[in-house]
């Protein structure tokens, strides 16, 4: 797609779908170390909320399983590589550019048979920013199609802005934010299977979900996320912390004071 249909294909569904961001000897090294972190270092991380029993069957709600781990650069050389990826940033700054401004990875692996699904919601519910000038990146490390839970987009949703989630269980409990079941369903989004080395980008504010993975083999993402260095973040994941900017360079506010080298 040439940058100005990519532009507007963004801008129209909130989401894109790049094909090839990787070659196939670099996703090869990025799964491997990937891998490697999820022995390593990787958490238990499947949602919870009273949407498991409106999505799963009981018997499989309570035994569901993701592997994350956040902030990969700083376990892995080529992560680091890949945060920084010129042909990624090509297209980053293309959508958001011409500065960019690198936020955050996370890990999600869904495991063989149980991997778990994610329920409809919006990434500004984990990291809300003042605008929508933020990207996700989901890099694919493993082919993706309804049986291993390929990421579903709600098309044009981003431009209905931030939604208030659900963030507690019947009984008051705190849960995953997401959004209610009856209203947002996974099968009214568009399915986006993608080819290991492809990235599918979507903004802030696209309501997103996925099925669970039913394959006997993991299903491997990793989500980047980009921002223009000139939208403020508002709290939660990562907040109060500066990124690298992988596209053109940082404008200076008036009022702006280089970083601190303080903690
Ligand atoms: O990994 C998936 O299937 C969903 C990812 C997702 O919802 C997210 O990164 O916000």
């Amino acid at each position: 797609m040439a940058p100005e249909d990519q532009r507007r294909s963004y801008a129209e569904n909130g989401y894109l779908h790049v094909a090839s961001v990787f070659t196939p000897e670099e996703t090869d090294e990025l799964a491997g170390d990937l891998d490697r972190l999820v022995q390593d270092w990787s958490f238990e991380a499947a949602w919870t909320g009273p949407w498991r029993e409106a999505y799963l069957e009981p018997a499989l709600a309570g035994t569901i399983r993701l592997s994350a781990l956040h902030d990969l650069q700083l376990y892995s050389a080529a992560w680091a590589r890949a945060i920084v990826h010129p042909r990624l940033a090509e297209v980053l700054a293309n959508l958001l550019g011409p500065a960019v401004e690198f936020h955050h990875s996370t890990m999600h692996v869904k495991p063989p048979e149980r991997g778990a699904p994610f329920p409809m919601h919006q990434d500004h519910a984990f990291y809300p920013h003042a605008d929508d000038r933020y990207v996700d990146v989901l890099v694919h490390l493993d082919d993706t199609s309804h049986d291993n839970g390929e990421i579903r987009m709600l098309a044009g949703s981003h431009r209905g802005g931030p939604l208030e989630h659900v963030v507690v269980g019947p009984e008051g409990e705190p849960c995953t934010p997401h959004l209610p079941v009856e209203r947002y369903r996974l099968e009214d989004a568009v399915p986006v299977p993608a080819r290991r080395g492809d990235v599918v980008c979507f903004n802030i504010n696209t309501i997103h979900g996925s099925y669970p993975n039913r394959t006997d083999l993991p299903r491997r993402l990793v989500r980047m996320g980009y921002r223009h260095p000139g939208n403020e973040q508002l709290g939660g994941q990562s907040a109060g912390r500066p990124g690298v900017i992988v596209a053109g360079v940082r404008r200076r506010a008036e009022e702006a004071v280089p970083f601190s080298t303080e903690r």
